[in-house]
């Protein structure tokens, strides 16, 4: 146990120094490697460098080498074919996709009482531009017929899934994650590139599935082999020894207090605040990021002086797989709102910067910044108590579960800050 967890201890210090804009957040048993955007000042910008975005994963990293790195792929026949890197990166068109990637896990740190694991507060959240092969065109090169699965020439379209299985699998646990196969046909990439360097060994090297506007756990590290199957995975559907369902069915599932969630094979619908609204689904799945916004600049960790009057407030607001529609900036912890102003790159899956103009006199204030997505939906206040046994988003509450996913409430993520008058710094 020790040597495994001083060689992670190491990988980490490694990362870290590798990784100058980021620190660690642990959770108490250590089970997981894990850094974060060291400060607000990352939600400032569009592009999070690679300096700055968090890393999460669980076991150490796995020796790979692009030049020797293949992938498995096997259609619903079972049938497998070894696809060499080399090919998939020579042979095959490279894209460019803007991805805003967030951890499941980003605001756990925020439910009270605590959900254990690790305690992110905001910091799990990043945009890149990943450069590599569309998941299309690799299932398409390995054999598989992408064109009658895409236009749904059956009912059970519906139901076909991708599976991704990442190489820091054990014999005892296989990390394996599933996501519907039109989704992977539409937009998702094996990325070998992250904001125009080779990616990096935290990140998933020498390649990684990235799935647009997803849930990190989504985007598969150190990726092996891909699976199309009729459902998604469950304990039985992979011929191997150990669990391989785990991080599909139990964790990584939205759930009040002491629920067991049941393994399922599809669901009737996937975004992730539409299961938390249907009652056909009893205890989500984090597929796609549910509406979120932070604010940038100020930081709140120093005192700000107007500049001719002024402050800018900027930041960053997304929605996963839809549009934000707009963001509101409150300078009073919630109770008043403005609105501010979209700008700059417009790319689905990735955030959208925002600004606001204020006009503060000297004082303290309390900043917060209220995002709604196209759909109408708006980032609630707080996240509930585990009494309210809340199952969705109501009264302006995000339920407390008891895994510590998806939470997008505002307040736990509003800043202090201290204005000075001009005079006082003269
Ligand atoms: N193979 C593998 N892929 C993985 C993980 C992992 O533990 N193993 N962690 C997932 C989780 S929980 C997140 S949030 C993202 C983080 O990606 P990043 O480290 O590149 O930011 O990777 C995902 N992909
Ligand atoms: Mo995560």
């Amino acid at each position: 146990m020790s040597e495994t967890r001083e060689g992670r201890r190491e990988e980490i210090d490694a990362i870290l120094d590798r990784k100058p804009g980021t620190s660690e957040t642990r959770d108490e048993a250590d089970r997981y490697t894990v850094v974060g955007a060291a400060s607000r000042e990352t939600f400032a910008n569009w592009l999070t460098p690679i300096e700055e975005h968090f890393v999460c994963h669980r076991n150490p990293i796995p020796d790979g080498d692009a030049d020797a790195w293949t992938i498995d792929v096997a259609g619903t026949d079972g049938d497998e074919t070894e696809l060499p890197l080399t090919d998939i990166v020579e042979d095959l068109p490279t894209v460019a996709v803007a991805h805003t990637m967030e951890c499941a896990g980003n605001g756990r740190g925020q439910h009270d009482p605590e959900t254990g694991s690790v305690q992110w507060g905001c910091e799990a959240v990043g945009t890149a531009v990943w450069t590599g092969t569309p998941v299309r065109s690799v299932l398409r090169a390995s054999g598989l017929d992408t064109d009658a699965a895409a236009t749904g020439s059956g009912a059970d379209d519906e139901d076909r899934w991708l599976t991704a299985i990442g190489d820091d699998s054990t014999e005892e646990e296989t990390f394996a994650r599933s996501i519907p196969l039109s989704k992977a046909l539409d937009d998702c990439l094996l990325a070998h590139g992250m904001n125009g360097e080779a990616l990096p060994a935290e990140h998933g090297y020498p390649v990684r599935l990235v799935v647009p506007g997803w849930y990190g756990v989504n985007s598969v590290k150190w990726l092996s082999e891909l699976r199309v199957s009729e459902g998604m995975v469950t304990e039985s559907a992979l011929d191997r020894p150990g669990t391989h369902a785990r991080w599909q069915q139990d964790d990584y599932r939205i759930h009040p207090a002491g629920e067991t969630p049941e393994h399922a094979d599809t669901v009737p619908t996937t975004g992730t605040w539409d299961q938390l609204e249907s009652s056909a689904v009893d205890h989500p799945y984090t597929f796609d990021e549910t509406v979120m916004s932070l604010i940038g600049r100020p930081t709140g960790e120093e005192p700000i002086t107007p500049h001719e009057d002024t402050v800018t407030v900027r930041g960053v607001a997304w929605a996963g797989d839809d549009e934000i529609a707009g963001v509101e900036v409150s300078t009073d912890s919630g109770e008043a709102w403005h609105d501010a102003e979209l700008f700059g790159p417009d790319y689905a899956g990735a955030w959208r910067l925002f600004e606001y103009t204020w006009e503060p006199t000297p004082g303290t204030y309390t900043l917060a910044s209220r995002a709604t997505d196209e759909r109408g939906r708006a980032q609630p206040a707080t996240i509930g108590a585990p009494e309210d046994g809340l199952d969705a988003i109501e009264n302006d509450q995000f339920p407390w579960n008891e895994g510590g996913y998806a939470a997008n409430a505002y307040l736990p993520n509003a800043i202090e800050v201290e204005v000075t008058s001009e005079d006082d710094t003269a």
